[in-house]
């Protein structure tokens, strides 16, 4: 019972929207007036979407479903093995940030943020056809 392709392309723009949506919170975060409960929400988030298997929402065929044409997936995403790769260095990097969010201030969140964003960028630059 494999979720249809049009299924799997809605559930991962949405994922990734919640995690732009808690990254833009700490960015906010770090870059001004610091709210460590705030920070905790939102890092938590981050890694709770990360965590719940990312990887799962590329499932192979998923490149063919109506929608697809208004992604911005390359299709090599479905079929190089760097992508998993890639992807398992967001959920440590996000996994990270959650554990310095909780335990340390705004100067070691915003080093552990500028990890965490390294690897979004790392996927983007070789997957991603647009930001
Ligand atoms: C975001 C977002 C991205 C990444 C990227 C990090 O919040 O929407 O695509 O961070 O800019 O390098």
């Amino acid at each position: 019972n494999a979720p249809k392709p049009e299924q799997l392309i809605k559930w991962r723009q949405s994922a990734f929207q919640v995690i732009a949506w808690n990254n833009g919170r700490v960015k906010a975060n770090v870059e001004g007036t610091y709210n460590k409960e705030e920070v905790v929400k939102a890092a938590n988030t981050i890694a709770a979407v990360a965590n719940a298997g990312l990887g799962s929402l590329f499932a192979p065929g998923s490149d063919k479903g109506k929608g697809w044409h208004d992604t911005s997936t390359k299709p090599e995403a479905f079929t190089d093995k760097r992508f998993g790769e890639l992807a398992g260095n967001f959920i440590k990097e996000a996994n990270e940030l959650a554990k310095v969010a909780a335990n340390s201030d705004q100067a070691a969140v915003k080093a552990q943020f500028g990890a965490l964003g390294k690897t979004c960028k790392a996927c983007h630059d070789d997957f991603k056809t647009k930001d």
